[in-house]
C-alpha cells in the first residue's frame, strides 16, 4: 500500500491525542495510503526523543522547518500551541504539504484568513481538529436534522464548562499553561472552547449571522511562568453570548472555566418543529432524542445507546452495545482526512470551515468589548 509520511509538530496533550490516530486508524478502516509516523516535532530534544519512542516516529527533531524543508513529508499536522498555527501553515502549504492543524485554526479571523488563502492556492487537502463532529452521537444528529427529522428549528443551546483554572496561584504561560497567555492563545475560553460549540453548531444549523456577547476575567494577574513576573491576565475566562443563526432559530452558548465540578461539560440541545435533540460529552456514546410525533401516551425522551452497527462509524468498532470513547473522535477524523487526501481531497472542516468558526469569535469578543451586538463578519 502507498504510504503517506507524517509529521506531527507538538507533543502535548493534542500531539497525543492525534499520534494515536495515525497510529490506530489504518488497523480499524480500509484507508488508500498508510501513514507513518516520520518525524514528531518538540521544542524540548529530550522530550521529543522520548515521544518519538513511545509513539514509534522514526525521529525527532526540534525546529519544525526542518519538516517543512523534508522532502520525504506528505502531510504536516499542527498540534503546537495557537500562536504557531499561521506560521507553520503557511510555510508547509508553499512546500505543497498536506496539513491538518488543530483548533482554533488561527488566535483570530485575520491570521485564519491567511491560513485559508496558502492552502487554497497551494491546493492541498487541509482540515481542522474540530474532533467533537466525529462522536458518533454528534454525527447521528447531523444525519437526523438533515433529513429534516426535526422540523424547523427554533432553538439552538450549548454549554462547555471546565473549573481547572479557578485557583488564583495557577501560573499563566509555558508548557500545559500557554491556554492562560493571550499572546500565545489569541482568547481565553472563546477561542479554546466556544470554538467547538460554535463549530458544531454551524455545522448542524448553518451560518451564525450575529451575535451578542459578555465576557469576564475573574483573576485579574497572575504570575507568568516563563517571566517570574506577575502579568495581567488578558484571556477571557468567560464567555457568554446570544446569537441568531441565518435560519431564524435563536440560540444560547457558555463557555468557562470557572464551573466548579465541571471537568469538561460540552452539552448541546437543539429544538425542532416536531423533534430535539440532547447530547452530553459525559455520557458521549448517548443521543437523547425527543419526537413528538409518537403515539402520546408512549411519548418521551428516547435515550438511544450509539453503539449499533447502523450507527455512524460504529461498523468499524466492535460487536454491538461495546461503547467507543474521546480519542475515537480523532481516529475517525484521521481515517476521513486519509480518504479524503486519497482523492486529493480536503476533509470537514476546512480551514475554510475553521475560519468560519474564527469569525464567529471575533464577533463575540467584539461584541463583549463594545457591549453591542455584532454581526459576523
Ligand atoms: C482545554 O482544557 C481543552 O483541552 C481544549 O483545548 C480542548 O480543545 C477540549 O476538547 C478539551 O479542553
Amino acid at each position: 500500500m502507498k504510504k503517506l509520511n507524517v509529521a506531527v509538530i507538538g507533543y502535548g496533550f493534542m500531539g497525543r491525542t492525534h499520534s494515536n490516530a495515525f497510529r490506530q486508524a489504518p488497523k480499524f478502516f480500509s484507508l488508500p495510503c498508510e501513514p507513518v509516523l516520520k518525524t514528531v516535532c518538540a521544542r524540548n530534544a529530550e522530550r521529543g526523543a522520548a515521544f518519538a519512542a513511545n509513539w514509534g516516529f522514526e525521529k525527532a527533531v526540534t525546529d519544525w522547518r526542518e519538516v517543512v524543508a523534508d522532502k520525504e513529508i506528505d502531510l504536516i499536522d499542527i498540534a503546537s500551541p495557537n500562536d504557531t498555527h499561521c506560521e507553520i501553515a503557511v510555510a508547509a502549504a508553499k512546500a505543497g504539504k498536506m496539513v491538518m492543524c488543530e483548533k482554533p485554526l488561527g488566535r483570530n479571523a485575520a491570521e485564519a484568513r491567511t491560513m485559508v488563502d496558502a492552502v487554497e492556492a497551494a491546493g492541498v487537502p487541509n482540515s481542522v481538529w474540530y474532533n467533537y463532529r466525529r462522536i458518533p452521537a454528534v454525527t447521528l444528529a447531523k444525519q437526523l436534522i438533515d433529513e429534516g427529522r426535526l422540523g424547523r428549528i427554533f432553538h439552538y443551546r450549548a454549554k462547555f464548562l471546565q473549573d481547572w483554572t479557578i485557583s488564583a496561584d495557577l501560573p499563566q504561560g509555558g508548557e500545559g499553561l500557554w491556554r492562560l497567555d493571550v499572546a500565545v492563545a489569541g482568547s481565553g475560553v472563546t477561542g479554546d472552547l466556544l470554538a467547538h460549540c460554535i463549530d458544531t453548531a454551524m455545522w448542524l444549523n448553518g451560518g451564525i449571522e450575529e451575535v451578542s456577547a459578555v465576557t469576564e476575567t475573574f483573576i485579574k494577574q497572575r504570575k507568568h511562568t516563563l517571566t517570574g513576573e506577575v502579568a495581567p491576565v488578558g484571556i477571557d475566562d468567560a464567555s457568554l453570548f446570544l446569537a441568531r443563526f441565518n435560519n431564524g432559530s435563536l440560540a444560547t452558548f457558555e463557555a468557562t472555566r470557572y464551573a466548579r465540578g465541571h471537568k469538561a461539560l460540552y452539552t448541546l440541545e437543539i429544538n425542532g418543529e416536531h423533534a430535539s435533540i440532547f447530547w452530553d460529552l459525559h455520557d458521549l456514546h448517548r443521543l437523547q432524542w425527543f419526537d413528538h410525533r409518537d403515539e402520546g401516551t408512549l411519548r418521551g425522551w428516547r435515550s438511544l445507546h450509539i453503539t449499533d452497527r447502523d450507527h455512524p462509524y460504529m461498523g468499524h468498532w466492535w460487536v454491538p452495545g461495546l461503547q467507543i470513547g474521546y480519542e475515537h473522535s480523532f481516529i475517525h477524523q484521521a481515517a476521513d482526512f486519509l480518504i479524503a487526501a486519497g482523492e486529493g481531497k480536503s476533509a470537514q472542516p476546512t480551514f475554510r470551515d475553521g475560519l468560519a468558526t474564527d469569525l464567529v469569535t471575533d464577533a463575540v469578543l467584539a461584541s463583549a468589548k463594545n457591549r453591542t451586538w455584532e454581526k459576523v463578519g
